[in-house]
């Protein structure tokens, strides 16, 4: 039977079921470069190169074992566009028997994807993408009938289902989460670990010219580009992540400071999302190290929630509730995303740099997206689908099953309490107490209104004032409303007037067409 796989921009893994029961004598792999993937948002351009370029390198490397691939390029003659008309030309091509394909990662191409068989006119197999821990299904029976789907049950869910880090069902050390210890603000003299970044070869450099040329006017710096590109630097990568960073992620998780990018972090993200790295082995690593006694126990545990945990929970949550998830907005928020989340211009030292690595590595760590972009865009009321689109075009690891349940759910309490029990709304002393921002910036964290008071704290009190009919019946938002029931009926006014002052001066241009922003 003759078989034409077709693999997805971010399914590039050898083991994808799509690919699981390869015929190389008769089988065709199609590959497709095409402009909607590029353009369903404005990505940053270090996306696309590192998306096109572990393309090409996949298909490299399907070659040399033998396979045929049909690697179609982005200006090929004749390319249509996007995937179902690729599709359709392929299949005219090499009138297949069947087509087999991974089920994708985003509610937009599944929608195309389920119109294929007739669109096509040959049968379509979508197999289930097991790269995950959790399946769809699985996911879906987890929740069953539960009231909360809390992230910790999860966790504790999937722990005692892999077995990882249990014992006699009972987790190791005692504790099933160590993110008590994992708050720790960064010691001034610590050294860190260089980033691990790799040279473009002469795929990649190409592929940079490409983006130069097609995507001027996207967000982002193109070069220096780092990103590695192949399994075998992202093995490096994760490899580097294990022996140098590890035993420091619990510490400084939440940590920040100015200038430094990647801290402790593993910046694996962009390599476990595209299928460069399965999240099984990249956790069967750490706990290597764990077993060696390379890293302790609670960086272990802390690095593991984020991919069994955190990571498989939120893909859960996408195909549970998705389409409607992406439509609630529990604030009511509506103001137009800040001009300066694209230019980085504001004297708001936290945002400016959070902004600023963005632009430059299409990075930034998870704390700046939660606390700093995100706490902002949840306290000044931005309208959701303005920043799930930032975040979405912005990050090299952008893709919707991840990007928004962190955005709509974790960041924006948008869905009213799907992912998270509380918002993560916070004054300027979390980020004060974090990070080294606060002593370089114009404004003074301290201060709740007043000239140079932070905009974090009166946009703070405000967010509660405004929304107090719908927090302060959760239990857990008590402690903050018993602290605003301490302010004085002028204290109060003082910061509505402030509050309304800052958001009105707020410039609500969102990037326009053809400006080049890198
Ligand atoms: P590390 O801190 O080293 O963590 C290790 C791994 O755990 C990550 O590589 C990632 O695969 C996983 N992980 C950690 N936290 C989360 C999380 N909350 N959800 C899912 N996986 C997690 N992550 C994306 O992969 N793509 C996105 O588009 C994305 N958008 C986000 C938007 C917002 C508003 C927020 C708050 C978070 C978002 N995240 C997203 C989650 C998280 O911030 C990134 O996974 C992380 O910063 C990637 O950097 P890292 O690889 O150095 O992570
Ligand atoms: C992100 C991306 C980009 C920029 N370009 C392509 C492409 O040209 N061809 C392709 O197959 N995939 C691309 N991708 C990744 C897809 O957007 C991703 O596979 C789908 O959104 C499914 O998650
Ligand atoms: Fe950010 Fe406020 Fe600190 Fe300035 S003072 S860096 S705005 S938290």
């Amino acid at each position: 039977m003759k078989t034409l796989r077709l693999i997805l921009g971010d399914q590039l893994s050898r083991q994808i079921s799509s690919l699981r029961d390869l015929d190389a004598r008769s089988d065709i792999v199609l590959m497709v470069e095409v402009h909607d993937e590029t353009v369903y948002v404005r990505h940053h351009r270090q996306k696309i190169a590192l998306t096109l370029s572990a393309m090409r390198h996949f298909a490299r490397s399907l070659r040399e074992e033998g396979v045929t691939v049909d690697y179609v390029t982005l200006d090929a003659p004749g390319n249509a566009g996007s995937f179902t008309g690729e599709l359709r030309r392929a299949v005219q091509r090499h009138a297949p028997d069947r087509v087999a394909v991974t089920e994708p990662g985003e509610w937009r191409v599944w929608e195309q994807m389920r119109q294929w068989q007739t669109l096509c006119g040959v049968p379509v197999e979508i197999r289930e993408d097991d790269r995950f821990l959790c399946s769809r299904q699985e996911f879906a029976q987890w929740a069953g009938s539960r009231r909360h789907l809390r992230m910790e049950n999860f966790y504790r869910y999937m722990r005692r289902k892999t077995g990882w880090l249990v014992r006699n069902g009972q987790p190791e050390g005692g504790q099933w989460n160590y993110d008590r210890q994992n708050r720790k603000p960064l010691p001034r003299n610590i050294a860190l670990p260089p980033p691990c970044r790799f040279a473009p070869d002469a795929v990649t450099r190409e592929t940079l010219a490409l983006v130069a040329d097609r995507f001027s006017d996207h967000f982002g710096e193109l070069e220096p580009f780092g990103w590695g590109v192949t399994r075998a630097q992202a093995l490096q990568a994760l490899d580097r992540f294990l022996s140098g960073s590890l035993p420091f992620f619990g510490d400084y998780q939440d940590a920040m400071r100015s200038g430094e990018t990647f801290l402790f972090h593993s910046a694996l993200s962009p390599y476990l999302n595209l299928g460069l790295l399965l999240p099984a082995e990249v956790c069967l690593g750490a706990l290597e190290a764990y077993r060696q006694g390379a890293a302790p126990l609670h960086a272990v545990e802390g690095f593991l929630r984020q991919i069994v945990g955190w990571r498989e929970y939120v893909r859960g949550i996408y195909w549970l509730k998705m389409p409607a998830y992406r439509d609630t907005n529990f604030f009511q928020a509506d103001r137009p995303l800040p001009s300066f989340y694209w230019t980085g211009d504001t004297d708001m030292r936290c945002l400016k740099e959070a902004i600023e690595t963005t632009r430059r590595h299409a990075y930034a760590h998870h704390i700046q997206r939660l606390m700093v972009t995100g706490n902002f865009a949840l306290l000044a009321g931005i309208a959701p689908q303005e920043v799930e689109e930032w975040y979405l075009i912005v990050y090299a690891d952008a893709y919707e099953w991840v990007e928004l349940p962190n955005t709509h759910g974790m960041a924006l309490h948008a869905d009213g309490g799907v992912l998270g029990s509380k918002p993560y709304a916070a004054s300027g002393a979390y980020i004060d107490r974090m990070s080294d921002y606060c002593s370089r910036c114009v404004y003074d964290p301290k201060a709740r209104t007043g000239p140079d008071a932070c905009p974090f704290n009166y946009l703070y009190w405000n967010f509660l004032m405004a929304h107090e009919t719908r927090l302060k019946p959760n239990p857990r938002m008590s402690l903050p409303y018993q602290s605003l029931a301490r302010l004085s009926l002028e204290e109060r006014e003082r910061i509505r007037w402030q509050a309304e002052a800052f958001l009105s001066s707020l410039s609500p241009s969102k990037l326009p067409d053809g400006q080049d922003a890198g």
